[in-house]
């Protein structure tokens, strides 16, 4: 923009005001042009000042206000990580991120003035994007913001929302700040704004892609995903971890790490007792990793679910603990992969193998189905939940090392 004439830039000043677009946006988008004419993307060819101003008022995009309450900002971590599209694409073409504290250039009254701005211009068009909880305990004195506190900016925000979205599991249900023993009586969105529609995300963080798919299909479409019965899109959270964790073949053939470093854990084994929650856990993570790394994700790199993106689970049942299996049982067709030893020669085995093998097989899948025995080494769920079995023994036990 260094070479503008005082005539171009007139000519800017007017296509700024006649398509309703920010000297900002005018500029950063120019300042993209630039960055991606070597690379001979497009509009490179025709950006004048008309074309370029059309571009960014065509792209008025969906208006988003971000708030933050009680977070460790790692929601928005994961939104800055996206290549597809990206940060820049995102807040350039696809949504105007009209307010957030931790992306905004703005600070003080000036940040506030660009919120008050930007509710007054939009009423009932923008999305409410909420990260964190809201402390709501001896008149929510634990958290204010310009001077108000958290839970009235909510409600003054949330009533002109078209529609709100809790982003992580503190804003969806209250989160870390919500554990034992709660001390600011932290909670979710939707158990403050009422008569919206509300989505909740959950996550700690939660997969970026499904803010993503959620606000861009509102911002196309002007419609919400279908939900589930914690207000989460069942286009994310339709399936447990347990259902495609790529572990679960070490799962159904008994095999699990007894100790972080053990050689079960080094193998890449199931992590179910060592306290994994994936059984119990709805979420996308074993199939869409973080930040674009294969493998960035907890059991990806071997370490429990913690079921965060549970509201009973995270936080409340403690991170090791063994869970107990309610609907996911190993499948009735293994055999166990770690049998007694006998003291039958191999002929007397090969004879008998045909038949004795089909009974024993039968017998142990029956056992394996039907169990209750507390305590029953063959069967993941039948032990009391928070008992810690010794390592070296039954078919899931570590090898030797
Ligand atoms: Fe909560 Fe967001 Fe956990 Fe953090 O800020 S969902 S603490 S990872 O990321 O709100
Ligand atoms: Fe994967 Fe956990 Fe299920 Fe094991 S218990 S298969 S580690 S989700
Ligand atoms: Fe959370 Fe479990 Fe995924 S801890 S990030 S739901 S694997």
């Amino acid at each position: 923009m260094a070479d503008v004439t005082r005539r171009e830039e007139e000519t800017i000043g007017q296509h700024i005001a006649r398509y309703g677009v920010s000297r900002r946006d005018f500029v950063v988008f120019c300042a993209k042009l630039m960055v991606a004419a070597p690379f001979g993307l497009a509009l490179t060819g025709h950006a004048r000042a008309a074309e370029v101003a059309r571009e960014v008022a065509q792209a008025r995009r969906l208006p988003v206000i971000w708030l933050h309450f009680q977070d460790c900002t790692g929601c928005t971590e994961t939104l800055l990580r996206t290549s597809e599209p990206d940060l820049g694409e995102l807040i350039l073409h696809l949504i105007s991120l009209d307010y957030h504290e931790t992306l905004m250039a703005a600070a003080g009254k000036a940040a506030e003035a660009v919120l008050r701005t930007s509710m007054k211009e939009n009423a009932g068009k923008y999305v409410l994007v909420v990260e964190g909880s809201i402390p709501r305990k001896d008149k929510g004195v634990y958290m204010k913001i310009a001077g108000k506190p958290a839970v009235t900016m909510l409600e003054e925000v949330a009533a002109q929302a078209a529609a709100v979205i809790g982003i992580g599991s503190c804003a969806s249900w209250g989160g870390i700040p919500s554990a034992d023993p709660d001390p600011t009586g932290a909670v979710g969105v939707d158990a403050i704004v009422k008569g919206k529609p509300i989505v909740n995300i959950p996550g700690c963080p939660p997969n970026p892609y499904t803010l993503l798919g959620t606000v861009l299909q509102y911002a196309r479409a002007g419609t919400l995903p279908e939900l589930d019965a914690e207000k989460r899109p069942k286009f994310a959270y339709d399936r447990t971890i347990h259902d495609h964790c790529p572990r679960r073949a070490h799962f159904d053939a008994g095999e699990f790490a007894r100790q972080f470093g053990d050689a079960g854990h080094r193998q890449g084994w199931c992590l179910y007792h060592l306290g994994c929650k994936g059984p119990d856990t709805h979420a996308g993570c074993s199939t869409r990793h973080f930040n674009e790394v294969v493998d960035a994700w907890p059991i990806g790199i071997g370490a429990p679910c913690i079921g965060c993106t549970e509201k009973k689970v995270a936080f409340r049942v403690p991170m090791f603990q063994v869970i107990p299996i309610h609907d996911a049982t190993p499948p009735a067709t293994y055999a166990p992969i770690e049998s007694p030893q006998g003291s039958l020669s191999v002929p007397a085995a090969l004879v008998v193998g045909g038949v004795a093998g089909a009974l024993l097989g039968a017998g142990y899948v029956a056992s394996r189905k039907f169990s209750t025995v507390q305590g029953d080494e063959n069967v993941p769920g039948s032990e009391s939940p928070d008992e810690a079995r010794p390592p070296g023994e039954g078919p899931g036990a570590r090898p030797k090392e």
